[in-house]
């Protein structure tokens, strides 16, 4: 499998190494250029911001060096290990990266920036007359399991400044990890400029204190907390996602998690049974009772809403949230009543379906997919309607049966705000103690599906809930190690999770936090916390 000197992470699928098999190997230099073929520009401009930033070489575009890395697509590479395949073969003055498509290229890029070194991950060299920067002989043919290897951030509860945002996609792109899931509303504040509704963010973007710790404790911290992207923000978010092959899936949480929204536009709650224009933006965790309206307006508002999200952001799918939505007020209330009443509906359940199914169908008269959590489907699930499996993974499973499509995140296993050890030195010591192992042994299809039901199961994602997290330090605390083990999983074809090699894993980590260091991510050490 991998050799000692490289240490891949991801796995690859197939790696020869040394003479004959893998040449002789290269060694970048200052003379070194990329010979960029058609197609791959946007490839070779990554390689030389970042590898050209570590090492210091010029990475010159090709004139006749003799000595180069040369990028091309390759129909054959793409016919045998798809459109994120690619095959990198070190060989004399070559090193070669040929990509089933340019995503299949640039995964090639991150694999040759890992067989560079650690130090390949800085921003500057920081040894100056380090004039040579040797790549290992071998061949590697490589490609993923899943197509769909994602993370959620969950910039709501905690809002991640745009900074953080950027510096994620490229840890998410180290990893080849491909999509960004954006939980960007929740009752606790509104985190996307929308120019039609300013006071989501006016008002739905600031609360005035914040609970500390999880829900149970007694305590806030008496300071405002808020923050939110402008539309141009998103825009650059999603232009430097897409020149990493990650796509920003945008979730916008409906019709629970909106006590913010309803905050900023009392209309849109229940207000024949709460006074809704009283409400703040929510300072506490857990499931909130002051969920929207079923009203034409409520539709109307989000229809607009979801308009504008969907010029700023070209994913294939949205994500409508639909988790935890309590019925208390829609039983109390006389207007939901009327509303069941008038579509013939047997109850609350089934008004929940009818707003995910209205969005459903908008979404697709729009040429684009929903995608919700699990409770979407309880009271029927609408047609081409995605399931995010979070509660285990019973609903990936039913969603899968029925013909629909699935995300597979059962936050037993793989959801980054749990605890990583029993102790009470965790800085956030709450939920699921999940460690570095269980979320290796982690396995996106359960045995029970057909190989039909399985090929429905997209992928998977690993879920970084932020109430206890509250800054960019916390988030790489609870995300690291786990996020690198998760991105093997979603990435190589490991064998049953009894069976994986945990050991060997480890080994590579010892390579891997040395990158980790380089790129300057605050991980849980292997050791547990700093005391
Ligand atoms: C459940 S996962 C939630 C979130 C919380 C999370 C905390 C999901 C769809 N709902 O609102 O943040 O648990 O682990």
């Amino acid at each position: 499998m991998t050799h000692p000197d490289t240490d891949l992470i991801p796995l690859p699928r197939r790696a020869q190494h040394g003479p004959p098999a893998g040449g002789e190997g290269t060694t970048l230099d200052e003379r070194t250029e990329i010979e960029a073929r058609p197609g791959t520009e946007r490839v070779a401009r990554w390689l030389r911001q970042t590898v050209g930033a570590a090492t210091g070489l010029p990475l010159a575009p090709f004139r006749d060096s003799g000595n180069r890395i040369v990028l091309r697509l390759d129909p054959e590479t793409e016919r045998e290990l798809g459109p994120e395949g690619y095959r990198l073969v070190t060989d004399g003055p070559l090193a070669l990266i040929e990509g089933g498509g340019e995503a299949g290229l640039f995964w090639g890029a991150q694999t040759l920036r890992q067989l560079l070194g650690p130090d390949a991950f800085r921003r500057a060299p920081t040894v100056p007359d380090k004039r040579t920067w040797p790549l290992p002989a071998l061949r590697i043919e490589d490609a993923p399991r899943f197509r769909w290897r994602g993370m959620m951030l969950d910039v709501a509860r905690h809002f991640l400044p745009k900074d953080g945002v950027l510096r994620y996609l490229d840890l998410l792109a180290a990893h080849k990890l491909n999509v960004l899931h954006l939980h960007l509303t929740d009752d606790q504040g509104w985190r996307i400029e929308i120019t039609r509704y300013p006071k989501l963010t006016e008002v739905g973007g600031w609360r005035e204190r914040t609970k500390l710790g999880h829900r149970a404790s007694p305590l806030w911290d008496e300071r405002p907390h808020g923050g939110f992207y402008t539309q141009d923000d998103i825009r650059e978010i999603v232009a430097y996602a897409a020149e990493r092959h990650i796509t920003v899936v945008p979730e916008i949480d409906i019709p629970g998690h909106s006590q913010a929204a309803i905050a900023a536009y009392p209309e849109l709650g229940n207000s024949d049974v709460v006074d809704t224009a009283a409400l703040k933006v929510w300072d506490t965790w857990g499931v909130n009772p002051n969920v929207l309206a079923p009203t034409e307006n409520t539709l109307r508002f989000y229809e607009n809403v979801l308009e504008e999200v969907l010029a700023l952001f070209p994913a294939p799918f949205v994500h409508i949230g639909g988790d935890e939505c309590p019925k208390d007020q829609w039983r109390a209330s006389p207007t939901a009543q009327a509303r069941i009443a008038e579509l013939g509906l047997a109850g609350e359940d089934e008004l929940q379906s009818w707003f995910i199914r209205h969005f459903d169908r908008w979404l697709t008269a729009r040429g684009r997919r929903l995608i919700g959590w699990d409770e979407i489907i309880e009271g029927g699930l609408a047609e081409g309607a995605a399931v995010s499996s979070w509660r285990g993974y019973g609903g990936g499973i039913a969603a899968a049966r029925a013909g629909h499509d699935v995300v597979m995140c059962p936050e037993q296993q793989v959801y980054l705000d749990h605890r990583q050890h029993a102790s009470m030195d965790e800085p956030v010591p709450i939920g699921f103690v999940r460690t570095l192992e269980d979320v290796y042994r982690f396995e996106p299809v359960p045995a029970e599906l057909s190989g039909e039901e399985a090929a429905r199961v997209l992928g998977t994602q690993a879920n970084a809930w932020s109430e206890v997290m509250d800054s960019q330090q916390r988030v790489d605390y609870q995300v690291f190690p786990r996020l690198t083990a998760f991105a093997e999983v979603a990435w190589s074809q490991l064998p049953p999770s009894d069976a994986r090699d945990y050991q060997d894993f480890t080994r590579r980590m010892t390579t891997h936090y040395a990158r980790l260091d380089a790129l300057g991510v605050g991980y849980r050490p292997p050791a547990g916390p700093h005391p």
